[in-house]
């Protein structure tokens, strides 16, 4: 079974699923590509008893301080060190196993909410998944990897490559609709978004595909044209089907820290978002920002990047994330054969 789509005749099957526990991901488990954002975040947390049996206020700032660089923020650092603060006090916690479980409950509450649903086929036409974002961040490689996952699982795939405002950006698409054998609908940089969008509905709905993937600019001449094009892509899909397209979701880098704060609020005016992927957590020390938007936003966080590879895409599953993000139970003093 596929780790992220479950298999199943059309309209039969949910579109996600995450995968069994026990199954190891193709690309490497999350833990090991989370490791700098876990050492930048909690890899003192060990080192906050030696000498001083005691967890007091000064270690406890010092995950806040942990926090905030690891880009958490200080609205989502403040409230999570207060409900450590809270459980220390009413458990008496004195040893760090015992801190790791109350920072892993207090981490899981604050995510959980950001769990997705899985997502259903329409079965009587093509899902529609619309992903937009600004330039660089990862949409075109996170569709791929989203391809790749559908075509894995049985299910007939189509991409569109929308992003007609730089011919690389239609190339790269088709490279990878090669790569993967998966139809790419394009026509020749410079043409209409939109309507690229609308022949490749209409394509996928003719060839009784499941799942339309459809790639956007992160770039035009100003900001206000870009917005505009999405809204227009949107709007023209709509015309095809009023219900599409089904998702629509902005994927952001996580290095850019903070900054992915703006980038949803901007786009999510714009375009009314449902979902968020986001990538490079294999490269950054800021995957600490995955809390700032949950607390901020709580939009459901759909898929986690963690490289460059078409097997390097994992649903997000808040627990799984943060056992990603916290020190091994055992390498905190516990003897190990
Ligand atoms: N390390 C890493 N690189 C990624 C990830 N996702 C995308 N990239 C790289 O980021 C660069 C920009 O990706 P692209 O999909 O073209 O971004 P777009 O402009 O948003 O479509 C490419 O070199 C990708 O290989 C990821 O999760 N981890
Ligand atoms: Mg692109």
């Amino acid at each position: 079974m596929n780790r992220f789509f479950s298999r199943g005749k059309r309209g039969e099957d949910s579109a996600d699923k995450p995968a069994a526990a026990d199954e190891k991901p193709a690309g490497g488990g999350l833990f090991a590509r989370l490791s700098r954002t876990r050492e930048g975040l909690f890899g003192g947390i060990s080192t906050l008893f030696r000498g001083n049996n005691v967890l007091d206020e000064s270690a406890l700032e010092e995950i806040e301080d942990q926090l905030l660089v690891a880009d958490a923020g200080v609205a989502v650092s403040t409230r999570i060190v207060d409900h450590l603060r809270e459980q220390v006090r009413k458990r008496r916690i004195s040893d760090p196993d015992a801190l790791r479980d109350s920072l892993g409950t207090v981490l899981a509450d604050l995510l959980l909410p950001c769990e997705a649903a899985p997502l259903e086929f329409p079965g009587d036409r093509p899902l529609v998944i619309m992903m937009v974002g600004v330039n660089g961040v990862g949409k075109t490689t996170t569709l791929a990897k989203l391809a790749a996952g559908y075509r894995d699982s049985g299910h007939r795939v189509m991409l569109a490559a929308c992003d007609t405002f730089r011919a690389a950006a239609i190339e790269q698409l088709q490279n990878w609709g090669e790569r993967l054998g998966v139809p790419v609908i394009a026509q020749s940089h410079g043409a209409d978004a939109a309507a690229v969008a609308f022949d490749a509905y209409e394509a996928a709905r003719a060839r009784k595909t499941d799942v339309l993937l459809v790639d956007t600019a992160g770039r035009q001449h100003t900001h206000g044209d870009l917005m505009e094009q999405l809204r227009k892509v949107k709007r023209v899909l709509g015309k095809a089907d009023p219900a599409v397209p089904d998702e629509v979701w902005l994927t952001v880098d996580a290095g850019n820290g903070q900054n992915v704060l703006s980038q949803v609020d901007q786009f999510h005016q714009a375009v009314n978002l449902t979902g968020l992927c986001v990538t490079k957590l294999d490269g950054t020390a800021k995957g600490g920002v995955i809390l700032a938007l949950a607390e901020k936003h709580g939009l459901p966080i759909r898929y986690l990047g963690t490289g460059e590879s078409a097997a390097d895409l994992r649903p997000f599953v808040a627990r799984e994330f943060v056992e990603a993000l916290l020190p091994p139970a055992d390498s905190q003093g516990a003897a190990t054969g």
